[in-house]
């Protein structure tokens, strides 16, 4: 990587005298190269015919928020005598003479978007700052990067004194609008559009599902004030130096050889390029493959099936590529999702696709298994191979429009996407999710990624996003923080998720136990009650009015459970407490407090319902909060019985009526194995059951359930002291998938066996548990 002078520094290596603020995406190269430069109150700003518009006007706009009350624009060569002692700020092309002179040896990266930041405090020339750019959008870079080198010091604003030569590694960053369910309003893509230029992403792909004209109704014109509200937002992309890239999906009922559906097709095109859109997509994902939509197609390309629809989709982009895009000066290569978008297997469709379509067509995939749990180099690299060109990523991060994310927000850093990909894509845009200021996490560190993903951190830009949506407020983006570990979930099409659930608050709890076994039970207490604290006051903070607007409006009802289940928590812990220091009945009153609000935390809904799952529970840290509150109840409810709320079931033996096609990896011993990643899987029949033997007597207090995607819409729990005779203790008729914690009488009989008994199945597969949990204690 040669750009310029500057040696690529950490960040927070940076000399003396104090290290640069961080800037989002990393640059390619960042240092210090003086003393700040302080915010005159009074500050020239030159820039000339070839200074970008936006880039300026933002210019302007962040000086006068950082300290300056006058802003004069003025040309090169027209500086005012009195400008001497004012901060001057240069803007424009690298070559412009007087900026090349203010950039000293920081040099302008060749590259397309590439800039380069020089800011020089006071010498013997005044406070001066040039912003440089290879082309229009690198000098709006340059901008987006000095509005993040503002620093307060004690008297006034100033800039921080770095040199940054920079540049993207992949030419494509940003989103695809392409899931299903209630799409963006018009007023959130707007918003959108802003955001992504401050992020640098230069890409927006608009294809949502859900909007007829896009899929179903595709040979329709748009009606006039949905062509009004887009031709606005292609404005305001182009303000942000973001690409509108036009999608229409027309492979539900295109008839690939017919002429006139072929006019329809680039008449919707045309219209939007009579907007201002230079950049199109004919996305053919989610069709099927096997059959034609007319019968001219089988004259045209042979009987269906794999091969001759590659040959009929590559007879339609090569036709729209070479005869609308080729024709349309600006316009960029059009974009194409192929129907096999998320595998590796060679097949016929691919080798036909590698073969035959124009090499300037970009092919999006989307990572192996549709929502993929990472994406390698080695990965990519095949993909590029099976498509024969670089391909562009869909990346199905962080939307949330199937069956797994019921009742989620997807708040986890964007990872596990490994450095070296920028060698085998030519981008990568996130799918985001119904909820658009809530995406802005995940697109934020997205967008971080493609622009550097050799310096991308997963750990150190997740912070920087979350302050981002705070508007820098420290305290907001804290509790942005705690609520992202409880929405930290990232759940795959499969049984496991590709990002845990709230691995913060999972070692907080861990550490408890232990502290709390070692008898160490105040400190226990002391210290997960701060955390349980700032759970239940993270929604008021975030509320505050540091945060977006927007993201409080889209968390709503996950902001309300938080603060009920960080406030069940509190009240769980004091009763802990309590009990501890012998107050017997004021623990049972905040027992009961507890159990009070987490059955309203579990009442609260998603409504009205912006996702295709419809009304659900919003999910808060399950499988961890909810685990640990049943655990501290058990501890409770057992604290006069010897060992009282342990998990038994780990020593103890599973068996079930069935194991699905007697697979060993779904066999009952993994209900119990203590690990979230496997399961037992039954039958394809209602009729079935999973039980614990437990290693000896005892007096259950509870079961937990932490169910796969197959699970009960009904069950019941039912125990046994013997293995024949059974009694039926609870009945559950959960409305999701998700994690049960099913509490028994507490004054149970002591029992040997306790079995999950189906009722009725929710899919047409069998009953499908990662884990089944037993809490209670040995009576011998
Ligand atoms: O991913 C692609 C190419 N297509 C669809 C998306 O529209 C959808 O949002 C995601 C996630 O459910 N899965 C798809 O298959």
């Amino acid at each position: 990587m040669a750009v310029g002078v500057l040696s690529p520094v950490p960040q927070a290596e940076a000399a003396s005298p104090t290290p640069l603020p961080p800037v989002s995406p990393t640059p390619q190269s960042i240092g210090r190269v003086g003393n700040d430069a302080v915010v005159t109150d009074r500050v020239l700003v030159v820039a000339d015919a070839r200074t970008d518009a936006a880039a300026r006007d933002r210019l302007v706009a962040e000086l006068k928020r950082h300290g300056a009350d006058r802003v004069d624009v003025v040309a090169p060569g027209r500086e005012p005598a009195a400008a001497v002692g004012l901060l001057t700020v240069r803007l424009g092309p690298g070559d412009r003479p007087d900026i090349a002179a203010a950039l000293g040896d920081t040099a302008v990266p060749g590259r397309a978007e590439g800039y380069a930041v020089r800011v020089a405090g006071s010498g013997g020339e005044g406070h001066r700052i040039a912003l440089a750019g290879k082309d229009a959008a690198g000098q709006f870079y340059a901008v987006q990067t000095l509005r993040q080198l503002f620093v307060r010091g004690d008297d006034g604003w100033k800039v921080a004194g770095a040199g940054v030569a920079d540049f993207p590694s992949m030419p494509l960053r940003g989103t695809i609008e392409g899931f299903y369910g209630t799409p963006w309003t018009h007023a959130e893509r707007l918003d959108q559009m802003d955001f992504y230029g401050d992020v640098k992403a230069n890409t927006y792909v608009y294809a949502p599902k859900d909007d007829p004209y896009h899929r179903g109704k595709w040979r329709e014109p748009y009606p006039a004030d949905k062509l009004a509200e887009l031709g606005e937002l292609v404005r305001r992309a182009a303000a942000n130096h973001v690409r509108f890239t036009f999608a229409v999906s027309p492979g539900e009922s295109i008839c690939y050889s017919d002429a006139a559906h072929r006019k329809d097709l680039k008449a919707k095109l045309q219209a939007m390029y009579d907007l201002g859109t230079r950049a199109f997509s004919v996305p053919l994902d989610d069709i099927s493959y096997t059959r034609w939509n007319c019968e001219g197609d089988r004259a045209a390309y042979g009987e269906p099936g794999r091969q001759a629809a590659a040959r009929a989709q590559v007879d339609l982009l090569n036709d729209v590529q070479r005869t609308f895009v080729a024709t349309h000066p600006g316009a960029q290569p059009l974009q194409m999702v192929p129907t096999e978008y998320g595998d590796l297997t060679d097949t016929a469709y691919k080798q036909t696709m590698r073969a035959t379509l124009d090499p300037a067509v970009e092919v999006m995939w989307t990572g192996t298994d549709v929502v993929p749990p990472s994406i390698t180099d080695q990965q990519a690299e095949g993909a590029a191979r099976l498509f024969g060109r670089k391909v562009f990523v869909w990346d199905n991060y962080p939307v949330n429009d199937f069956g797994n994310t019921r009742g989620r927000l997807l708040l986890a850093p964007y990872d596990k996407r490994e450095a070296g990909l920028s060698a085998h894509l030519t981008g990568i845009v996130a799918n985001p999710m119904n909820q658009p200021y809530a995406s802005k996490v995940a697109v934020f560190g997205a967008a971080d990624f493609a622009w550097n993903d050799a310096a991308y951190d997963a750990r150190a830009s997740w912070p920087r996003a979350m302050a981002y949506l705070a508007g820098g407020d420290r305290e907001a983006t804290e509790a942005l923080l705690v609520l992202g570990d409880l929405e930290h979930m990232a759940p795959t099409f499969g049984a496991t998720p590709w990002q845990e659930q709230a691995p913060e608050l999972a070692r907080r709890v861990a550490r408890f136990w232990t502290s709390w076994d070692a008898g160490a039970r105040a400190e226990a207490v002391t210290s997960l009650r701060g955390y349980a604290k700032r759970i239940e006051q993270a929604p008021a903070v975030i509320r505050g009015g540091s945060v977006e607007r927007g993201f409080t409006v889209d968390a709503a009802p996950w902001l309300d459970a938080t603060e009920l289940w960080g406030r069940a928590t509190v009240r769980m812990l004091d009763a802990l407490a309590a009990r501890q220091a012998g107050d017997r009945d004021g623990a049972e009153e905040l027992r009961a407090e507890s159990v009070e609000l987490q059955r309203q935390a579990t009442a609260v809904r998603v409504d009205p319902p912006r996702n295709s799952w419809g009304s659900a529970q919003p999910r808060v840290g399950d499988g961890v909060l909810d685990v640990f509150l049943v655990q501290a109840e058990v501890r409770l409810q057992l604290w006069d019985v010897a060992g009282g709320g342990e998990n038994l079931a780990p020593k103890g033996t599973a068996a079930a009526s069935s194991v699905e096609q007697n697979l060993d990896r779904l066999a009952a011993r993994h209900v119990n194995d203590g690990l979230m990643g496997t399961r037992w899987a039954s039958g394809y029949t209602d009729d079935e059951w999973v039980q614990i033997e437990l290693a000896a007597p005892s007096k259950v207090a509870a079961v937990t359930l932490a169910w796969e995607s197959a699970c009960a819409t009904e069950y019941t729990i039912r125990t046994s002291v013997n293995g024949t005779d059974w009694k039926t203790v609870a009945t559950q008729r959960p409305e999701g998938c998700g994690n049960d914690v099913v509490r028994l009488p507490a004054d149970a009989e002591a029992v040997r066996y306790v079995r999950m008994q189906g009722v009725d199945r929710r899919t047409t597969w069998g009953y499908s548990i990662h884990e089944m949990g037993v809490y209670g204690a040995p009576v011998s």
